[in-house]
């Protein structure tokens, strides 16, 4: 069941979120153990592989160039650091890393090429491998599968009719047509929303709305709550109450059955009590580590602290699909290839000089 046939309409829906609270978290949890084992969270760790400097205009972005921020802009890490880091988020109990980048789109360019080795190497360290790179075509998109690509993250952020006011350097239709290019190459979809960046409640249900008009809903769906960022368009909205993420959790989990629900941004505005009613209502993910791209994360000690006392367990990866085979890139291959044979070329012509009596001539250092 991907949707839940009980909740088909917009009316529906917002009758849900408005029921008494205590109602509908029980209605949520009993949703979420006819489908989900209850006691496994999962840990996924955030990754920022390139910082800042974004072209786009998203009015809660700390990463966007336009707005002064205290983001330092950051070229992509090496494939190296990536590795590291990877390492060290599964030795920590991450199942999933999650890579962000700040592009407005993906560009066929060396980046990319590196990204996809990214991808090949945290998936063979097997931890599931989520991207968030901004627009991707097919083309695109199939090679991220081919190079074990687990996850896409692509968030509609907010309704249809909400989110001209928050961007406006690209259309919702742009998302969409993202979304579906990671669908058809057999990528999982992770895609949802931010909570609290001045939208009515209708415009929360009008992303829940979008997602059921999908063929598919995703697989994967994050709710955010706005971590409000000096320097930013969105500075100065008023945090939202807990209870009200916790609405949008639970509803979100009654709708999408199956999907996975991820208590994403804005941990750090709620308390135990707060989170642990998510849980029970049916978030089965959290960031893990103190950063989340560029904003605070609670303490990885706390987190572990509030998982002994709530008698959650990390969910492991790939319980939910199976790991995908990273095959060899092609553009990676050639590359490679011709590099070998360049390498080649040159080690025979010294050869040959050597052979042919050449000695290269001393350079004397003229102080
Ligand atoms: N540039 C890519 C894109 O926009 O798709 C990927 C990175 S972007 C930072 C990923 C998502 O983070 C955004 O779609 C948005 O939902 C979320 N996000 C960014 N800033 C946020 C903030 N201040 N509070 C909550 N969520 C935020
Ligand atoms: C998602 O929905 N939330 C994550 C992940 N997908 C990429 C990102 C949250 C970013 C919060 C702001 C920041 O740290 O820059
Ligand atoms: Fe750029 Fe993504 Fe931030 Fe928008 S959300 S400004 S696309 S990094």
């Amino acid at each position: 069941m991907k949707v839940n046939p009980d909740y088909q309409t917009k009316e529906a829906l917002l009758a849900l979120y408005n029921k008494p609270l205590l109602e509908l978290v029980f209605e949520a949890a009993s949703v979420h153990r006819q489908f989900h084992n209850p006691r496994e969270v999962q840990m996924s760790s955030l990754l920022s592989i390139k910082t800042g400097g974004c072209p786009e205009d998203c009015g809660y972005c700390p990463q966007a160039a336009r707005y002064h921020t205290d983001v330092n802009a950051h070229k992509l890490m090496s494939v190296e650091s990536v590795i590291e880091q990877a390492k060290n988020a599964k030795s920590n109990g991450s199942s999933r890393l999650c890579m962000g980048a700040a592009w407005r789109e993906v560009r066929d360019n060396k980046d990319f090429d590196n990204v996809v080795e990214m991808v090949q190497e945290v998936n063979n360290l097997g931890l599931e491998v989520c991207c968030t790179l901004g627009m991707l075509n097919e083309d695109q998109a199939q090679r991220l599968k081919k190079a074990g690509l687990f996850a896409y993250n692509h968030n509609l952020d907010s309704s249809p009719e909400f989110y001209g006011d928050i961007i406006s350097t690209r259309e919702y239709e742009d998302r969409l047509n993202t979304i579906e290019n990671a669908r058809k190459a057999g990528i999982t979809v992770c895609s949802g929303g931010i909570i609290g960046m001045g939208e009515a409640v209708e415009d929360r249900i009008g992303l829940l709305m979008s997602y059921m008009r999908m063929e598919t809903p995703p697989e994967s769906i994050p709710i955010n709550a706005l971590v409000a960022v000096e320097g930013t368009p969105l500075e100065d909205q008023k945090p939202i109450e807990q209870w009200e993420m916790i609405r949008m959790v639970a509803t979100t989990r009654v709708v999408f059955p199956e999907s996975v629900v991820r208590l994403s941004a804005g941990r750090t505005q709620m308390s135990m009590e707060g989170q642990a009613l998510c849980f029970l209502a049916g978030a089965g993910s959290i960031f893990a580590g103190d950063k989340l791209l560029t904003t605070p994360n609670p303490e990885f000690n706390e987190d572990k602290e509030m998982f002994d006392i709530l008698g959650l367990i990390p969910k492991s990866a790939f319980q939910d699909a199976p790991q995908p085979i990273s095959q060899p890139d092609e553009i990676i291959e050639r590359k490679r290839e011709a590099s070998r044979l360049h390498e080649q070329a040159l080690k025979e012509a010294r050869e040959e000089a050597v052979k042919s009596g050449f000695e290269p001539r001393r350079v004397t250092k003229v102080s």
